[in-house]
């Protein structure tokens, strides 16, 4: 498939660092990497990350940690620029003193794997990587540990970020001993890209053989849901207006429950003069990636996002423009590799054919190239 002009770029890739690889090797219970016997008496290794996962997880290798792979599949899909992250579950999983220790280390390694990256092929000046760093977000760490991690964070000129799960120090975004994180990271202009890694009590999924399907299809999307609704009960958007927080896979189900969340909050005597805007507002404050594969979800958060103007973004004055000036093209990779051998990954298609179809409130090809890359360089600081 062709691609209209202007830049490509990926802010929703993922890498285990070799680092934190060999930290998942050294486990024996999950998250793990085990190394397994398939039917044909060969040894590989396997992943194991995901709750309920069978024993023996999934595939994984280079794609997971070389960057050759990644650079690689950059090519094959044209994409000028990737904001890499480090998949789930970061370190949610280890005690405070090793996990600010690793997030140190992998801060740093992730700052020299973009920095060493070859120029982006067309961008002179541009690295084809940029990166999200970590913080060390679990129970028991001091916050003044977190706050030298952002200043860390802050010092690596391509780390341009910081990857979040959704539940804070144990207790979720809402914690209010997550106050100086959030004070920290909106002085530092560092993006939060917002991800889920537990989905919802999997009893709702039953007990059929579907795969991942459930807890990934809905799950995932859910726990984002959820997270990033009670960050906005806690008022922490109306304190912090300039936090940036990007959603992943287009903010689940937010959009869609925008309006019955604002009903639920006005009709509640608890919450209901808690919030500076009506809930519709904050879903303006926020940022999308458009990994949502089809143009008809595209367009309905493009407009929802827009919508937010009425609530008092632009002082009632509908924008319509605003909704696709804060959705941008992302490939979930190395997550969704094609079944079959092939060409290009189905899923990366789908969500490029995406962007392509969507109608985008008639605003064309400007909105096209914003979301498939001009919405990040600005967001990034990469462009005017
Ligand atoms: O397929 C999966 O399990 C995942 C995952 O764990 N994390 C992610 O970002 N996408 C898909």
């Amino acid at each position: 498939m062709s691609r209209s002009k202007g830049p490509l770029v990926d802010v929703h890739t993922h890498v285990y660092l070799p680092r934190y690889a060999a930290e998942l090797r050294a486990r024996t219970v999950a998250p793990r990497i085990l190394n397994w016997v398939n039917s044909a008496g060969q040894t590989e290794e396997r992943l194991l990350i995901l709750d309920g996962e069978p024993s023996a997880g999934r595939p994984v290798g280079p794609q997971y940690w070389d960057r050759d792979e990644k650079l690689q599949f950059m090519r094959k899909h044209e994409i000028n620029i990737s904001f890499v992250s480090s998949a789930n579950p970061w370190l949610d999983f280890l005690p405070a003193a090793r996990a600010h220790s690793l997030a140190k280390e992998l801060n740093n390694d992730l700052e020299e794997y973009c920095s060493t990256s070859p120029e982006a092929e067309g961008f002179a000046g541009l690295k084809s990587l940029y990166g999200f760093g970590l913080l060390p977000l679990v129970p028991e760490i001091d916050i003044p540990s977190i706050l030298q991690t952002i200043d860390q964070i802050k010092s690596l000129d391509h780390i341009r970020g910081v990857i979040m799960g959704t539940r804070g120090l144990g207790k979720g975004l809402d914690d209010e001993a997550l106050e100086p994180v959030w004070e920290a990271l909106q002085n530092a202009n560092l993006v939060i890209f917002l991800h889920p890694h537990y989905g919802v009590d999997s009893k709702a999924f039953g007990d059929k053989p579907n795969g991942h399907v459930l807890p990934l299809a809905l799950g995932f999307p859910f726990e984002t849901t959820i997270s990033i609704t009670r960050l906005i009960l806690a008022g922490v958007l109306d304190r912090y207006p300039s936090l940036r927080v990007m959603l992943a896979h287009s903010g689940g189900a937010l959009p869609q429950l925008s309006s019955r969340l604002a009903s639920c909050i006005d009709h509640d005597p608890i919450v209901a003069k808690r919030l500076k805007h009506d809930a519709r507002f904050y879903l303006g404050q926020l940022y999308y990636d458009a990994v949502a594969y089809g143009p008809e979800e595209l367009d309905f958060v493009s407009e929802i996002i827009a919508r937010s103007s009425r609530y008092g973004a632009t002082g009632g004055v509908y924008e319509k423009q605003i909704g696709t000036k804060r959705l941008l093209f992302g490939t979930d990779h190395p997550f969704f590799p094609p079944l079959k051998a092939s060409q290009k990954w189905q899923s990366v298609e789908d969500n490029l054919g995406a962007i392509r179809a969507a109608r985008w409130n008639g605003l064309g090809d400007t909105a096209q190239a914003n979301v498939m890359g001009n919405n990040a360089l600005r967001l990034f600081n990469l462009s005017e």
